[in-house]
């Protein structure tokens, strides 16, 4: 039986060209991703400033790269789910297409995405503190931690953007014009509260753009949806997509 949401979901995105996928947490839940808020939560327990925040990493690198190691090792063994699977298909479906998340993990990169646009950067990836040098590094657990930089042997920090931080210009600018200019934005599995991101809702839908939710939640963007799918992302994202084949 599908939701009648399904269809309607599918009827907006039927003839649409520009289409932009909007992802939190909650799309990586099925692939057995602990989700930051609601029970379970990795925030839960976890003071967040001591943790996603450039005060908290200063004050104790070794808690904070502990706390990242940890999360690596979680995901290190991680499969995108049907909703990364999905939301992957359809940059050959529509024109002009963008996935931005607000997720850390890959599972979008690894489902096959390409371009995707990380707002709050990835735990892939490092930054010297010394020298600035980038770099991807997948090797779970870490030689050392913290980690110290080949170049200059200063100290590296998780390539994420903590709380207090500004997200990077680039990608930013990239995304804002995408969920600009788009004609439907499906918004996947976010609670919407963390800001500058959750705003692009409220872009999108004020440029003009329908709103796809999918959530089982209503999120604090909620009432911009046109369509809420109630349900999770690994099992309504999917039916969308045979829905769409389909008419
Ligand atoms: C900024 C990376 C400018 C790290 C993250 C005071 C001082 C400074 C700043 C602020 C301040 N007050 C407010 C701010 C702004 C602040 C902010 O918004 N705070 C909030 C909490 C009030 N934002 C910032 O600081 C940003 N920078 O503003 O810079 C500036 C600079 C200086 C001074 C002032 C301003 C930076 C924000 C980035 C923080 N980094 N992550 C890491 O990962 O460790 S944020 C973190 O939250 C994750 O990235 C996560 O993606 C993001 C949002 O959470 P969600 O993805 O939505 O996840 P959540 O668990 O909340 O929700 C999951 C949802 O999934 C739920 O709705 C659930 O129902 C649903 N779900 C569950 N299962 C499923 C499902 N959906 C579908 N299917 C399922 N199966
Ligand atoms: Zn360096």
């Amino acid at each position: 039986m599908q939701p009648e949401s399904v269809a309607e979901a599918a009827e907006i995105l039927r003839s649409a060209q520009r289409v932009v996928a909007f992802t939190g947490a909650g799309v990586s839940a099925e692939s057995g991703v602990p989700t930051f808020r609601g029970a379970g939560g990795l925030w839960e327990g976890h003071p967040v400033e001591e943790l996603a925040s450039p005060r908290g990493f200063y004050a104790d690198p070794v808690k904070v790269w502990r706390f990242y190691e940890e999360r690596r090792r979680n995901l290190a063994n991680v499969k995108p789910n049907p909703a990364h699977r999905v939301l992957a298909g359809w940059q050959e479906r529509f024109p002009q297409y963008a996935v931005v998340t607000q997720n850390v993990d890959g599972l979008h990169q690894a489902a096959g995405a390409r371009g995707v646009l990380e707002l709050h950067g990835s735990i892939w990836r490092m930054r010297c503190l010394g020298c600035g040098r980038e770099r991807e590094e997948r090797t779970v657990p870490l030689p050392r931690v913290p980690p110290l930089c080949s170049e200059c042997g200063a100290m590296e920090r998780p390539g994420v953007v903590w709380f207090g931080e500004f997200l990077p210009e680039v990608v930013m600018a990239a995304a804002f014009a995408a969920i600009e200019g788009c004609e439907v934005l499906v918004v996947v599995g976010t609670s919407a509260v963390v800001y500058p991101a959750a705003g692009f809702v409220e872009v999108a839908a004020t440029a003009g753009a329908k709103v796809i939710e999918v959530n089982p939640e209503a999120s604090s963007m909620a009432h911009f949806a046109d369509v809420a799918l109630r349900g999770p992302a690994g099992e309504l994202l999917p039916l969308v997509d045979a829905r769409l084949a389909e008419i």
